[in-house]
């Protein structure tokens, strides 16, 4: 399966520019790293951002969480992408009707589009928000079509996850029909039946984000459940997606280092270097 491949010829093959950058990111830099960037004042996501910029191959946000957002804090986030070398993923989770998803990606004050590399969606309306996303995104007037991706959220990290059985299954034969412009998944395999599911076809590259990722920690009061940066690899993943662990630290530079080998060393192992 594509999980024995290198980044550098993953990044060679795959039929999407987002993913191609992205496994161009991560073989450069030597970091499979996302960092959760969780963090409600624009001044900490900022200095975050900039701090750890080296050392992840992709910043994922929760714009929404910030109580002080103004626009010009994503043309700061966009300088920093461009400086450090990484994409910006807006974990958005979209979940409504097609028509709505569309507003929600492109308009509003968030304007999604026009800054995310990566967004992803949940599953839970059907095939239809894929279809939609997929189709708001290959529009001739989109400014940036063909540098945009979407994760489908596969399976859950929280306790009591619904998202699973006939959900994730559905989740990997949407990604299947529109792969153009679905470039993989969040998702856990520790966690659900996306092993099987996305093992099935050997002329695809899906990538598999795994989050709930902490080396210090299993889980915490409210129902989020960790594994480590080495069993997650192990495990499938493609790239680590780590927040608490790494940001509500009190060393996140030296911390995101230690998340970073361990996730590239695992990563070796698996791909035999
Ligand atoms: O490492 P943490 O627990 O501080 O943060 C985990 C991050 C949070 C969640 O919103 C997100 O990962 N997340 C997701 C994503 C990325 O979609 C899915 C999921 O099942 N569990 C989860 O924690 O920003």
């Amino acid at each position: 399966s594509k999980s024995q491949l290198t980044y550098g010829e993953r990044a060679k093959q795959h039929p999407n520019g987002v993913a191609r950058k992205l496994f161009e990111i991560a073989e450069s830099k030597k970091t499979n790293v996302v960092v959760s960037a969780d963090l409600t004042t624009s001044k900490e996501l900022l200095g975050l951002a900039d701090e750890l910029g080296p050392y992840i191959a992709v910043l994922k946000t929760h714009i929404d969480i910030l109580d002080d957002f103004q626009p010009s804090v994503l043309q700061e986030l966009k300088a920093l992408a461009i400086k450090h070398n990484f994409l910006i993923f807006e974990d958005r989770k979209f979940v409504d009707i097609g028509n709505t998803v569309q507003k929600q990606y492109h308009g509003g004050a968030l304007q999604i589009s026009s800054w995310a590399d990566i967004v992803n969606c949940t599953m839970l309306p059907g095939e239809g928000i894929v279809q939609a996303l997929t189709e708001t995104a290959e529009r001739d007037d989109f400014p940036y079509k063909g540098e945009r991706g979407l994760l489908i959220l596969a399976t859950m990290t929280s306790k009591g996850s619904l998202a699973t059985g006939e959900y994730t299954k559905v989740s990997v034969e949407c990604a299947r029909k529109y792969s153009r412009f679905v470039i993989g998944f969040v998702a856990s395999r520790t966690l659900g039946d996306i092993e099987t599911d996305v093992a099935a076809l050997d002329n695809e590259d899906f990538v598999m984000f795994t989050t709930g990722v902490n080396m210090a920690s299993k889980g915490d009061k409210l129902g989020q459940q960790y594994q480590t940066p080495r069993s997650a690899v192990e495990s499938g993943a493609d790239f680590i997606i780590a927040g608490r662990g790494i940001y509500a630290v009190p060393n996140p530079v030296e911390t995101a280092k230690l998340y970073r080998d361990e996730g590239w060393n695992a990563y070796l192992s698996r791909v035999g270097k």
